[in-house]
């Protein structure tokens, strides 16, 4: 039986207003994202859950800022502000969020020495997070993202799910992006580019 779900992206108070690595108006996703909760059998949200001394945080790096980009062995990787450290309160989610009707709370980013924007794979694009097996073993494959942030986690998240075999949808209304240099509007363009539907 084919199955949709609805897969909020990190939906944490670090990308909301006050937070550590806030994108503009996130918390106004949040009454929207509620709403379309309603409208599926299936909720999964994804939670970014980063060791304190994570290696996409400037902080670890001498001499380096904030969305600096440097090499990784992986490749280029921009390096954040410290945000969504276990346990703490950056990464919970935000507290207005209906967290009651998740099926599966999937954390990525919890590998010291890379980073994770998708919710399929690590910034190596190769280390899976197992979200494909799951949805694969439930016969999850029409898929709708949402959250924070657009041209991030969330663009990342539904490029892979095309690249998995999956339907993939972004509903624009319910994410927020980041915006660094143009970001949102590239990573819309590679979205389309890859067949992911953007509404
Ligand atoms: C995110 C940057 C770093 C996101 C997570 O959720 O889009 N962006 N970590
Ligand atoms: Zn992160």
């Amino acid at each position: 039986m084919a199955g949709k779900a609805l897969i909020v992206i990190d939906v944490q108070n670090d990308f909301c207003p006050g937070g550590a690595l806030a994108v503009d108006g996130g918390d106004g996703v949040v009454p929207i994202v509620n709403k379309l909760m309603g409208q599926f059998n299936h909720v999964i949200l994804t939670q970014d859950w980063h060791t304190a001394d994570h290696s996409s945080f400037a902080s670890q790096h001498q001499g380096k800022v904030p969305f600096d980009d440097i090499e990784m062995p992986y490749g280029s990787q921009r390096l954040w502000p410290d945000h969504c450290i276990q346990g703490s309160h950056g990464a919970d989610f935000h507290p207005e969020l209906n967290v009651a009707p998740a099926e599966l709370i999937i954390r990525k980013g919890f590998r010291t020495p890379i980073d994770s924007y998708s919710a399929f794979f690590e910034n190596d694009h190769k280390t899976p997070t197992g979200l494909t097996g799951y949805l694969r073993e439930r016969g999850l494959d029409d898929l709708t993202f949402v959250g924070l942030a657009t041209d991030f986690c969330v663009a990342y998240s539904a490029i892979d799910a095309v690249g998995q075999g999956f339907s993939a949808r972004v509903l624009l209304d319910a994410c927020r992006g980041i915006d660094l240099m143009g970001s949102l509007e590239t990573m819309i363009g590679e979205m389309k580019a890859k067949a992911v539907d953007v509404i």
